[in-house]
């Protein structure tokens, strides 16, 4: 593994490239990664997680925030993940990523992550990364998620504050609330908001989180139009009122709990070799006596 200190100093020059070797190294938990991530030292720098359905405008929205942050001096890193096509390998990915504008700046870091098939890797790998991330001198860390799945939902409930982008013609609400986005969200954008009925999906949001006897005061819903800049800046203000409400009520340390307990999930997952379970459990289903208690015994403590 390399020195923190000299991928920070690559950082900070705008040359990202042993971060993201480090990052292709903890993806494939290449020898010496567990003491590597021991080792970091994380600045409190804010997690951004922005989902919603595909072609909603995420990437179109994200690359408009960067620009607001770059004009504050930030350094931005930027990790895209799809959850929901574990077999694609990334090769997808590359394709859904619309902020080439951002591609070659010094002070932003953009990276595609695959899901991998494996058990309970996905939102471990993420909490290492951004982790990460948090260590070597970026100041805003986005995260975005494609699709309204269960996946989904887990990886934003890494994230510091989660946004969730809905268009207007959208409309499928009941789909949202089964998803459980409703409950992960922080902020609601109405994206494409030049399209007609912007308000009144709006306003059938607000509704819906009141309804669900969630914090409607605290829980904004914020209408955009990505594409124009227009509503970003605006966005960006609640981005930034909604952390100070988030750490004042200690969200955080509610959130660094939630993660210590999906590392530990994901980490005894790793110990299990799920090929062989599939034998043993397929010998141990002949037995009229199988009982899915006694099974799992061995797989305990
Ligand atoms: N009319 C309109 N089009 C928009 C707006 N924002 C984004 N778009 C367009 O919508 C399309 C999809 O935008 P993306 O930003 O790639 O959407 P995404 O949610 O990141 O898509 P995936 O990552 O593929 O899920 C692009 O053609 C954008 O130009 C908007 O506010 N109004
Ligand atoms: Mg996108």
């Amino acid at each position: 593994m390399f020195a923190i200190h000299d991928i920070t100093e690559g950082v900070q020059k705008g040359d990202f490239l042993l971060l993201a070797k480090t990052i292709s190294r903890i993806e494939n938990r290449a020898e010496g990664v567990d003491l590597f991530l021991q080792a970091l030292l994380p600045k409190a720098v804010p997690i951004i997680g922005v989902t919603g359905p595909p072609g909603a405008g995420k990437s179109t929205l994200i690359s408009a925030l960067i620009g607001e942050w770059i004009k504050e001096g930030k350094k931005i890193a930027v990790l895209s993940v799809d959850p929901s096509s574990p077999f694609h390998k990334g090769a997808i990915l590359g394709d859904r990523i619309r902020m080439k504008e951002w591609y070659l700046h010094p002070n932003v870091f953009i990276r595609s992550l695959a899901s991998r098939g494996h058990l309970g890797g996905l939102t471990s790998s993420m909490i290492e990364l951004t982790t990460l991330l948090q260590s070597v001198g970026f100041d805003n860390i986005i995260l975005e998620t494609v699709g309204v799945g269960q996946s989904e939902v887990e990886v934003a409930s890494l994230a510091d504050t989660t946004i969730v982008v809905l268009v207007p013609e959208a409309g499928d609400e009941v789909q949202m609330m089964k998803s459980g986005l409703m409950e992960v969200a922080d902020l609601f954008v109405v994206n494409k908001s030049d399209r007609p009925d912007a308000q009144i999906f709006a306003n059938h949001i607000a509704q819906m989180i009141m309804e669900n006897g969630q914090d409607a005061d605290a829980i904004k819903v914020i209408k955009t139009v990505a594409s124009q800049g227009e509503g970003v800046q605006l966005l960006n203000e609640a981005i930034m009122a909604q952390q100070q409400v988030m750490i004042q009520r200690g969200g955080n340390k509610r959130l660094i709990l939630s993660k210590v307990i999906q590392l530990i999930v994901a980490h005894r997952l790793r110990q299990i070799d799920s090929k062989k379970m599939e034998t043993a459990l397929a010998e141990a289903l002949k037995s009229p006596q199988f009982n899915i208690f006694r099974f799992i015994k061995q797989y305990l403590d």
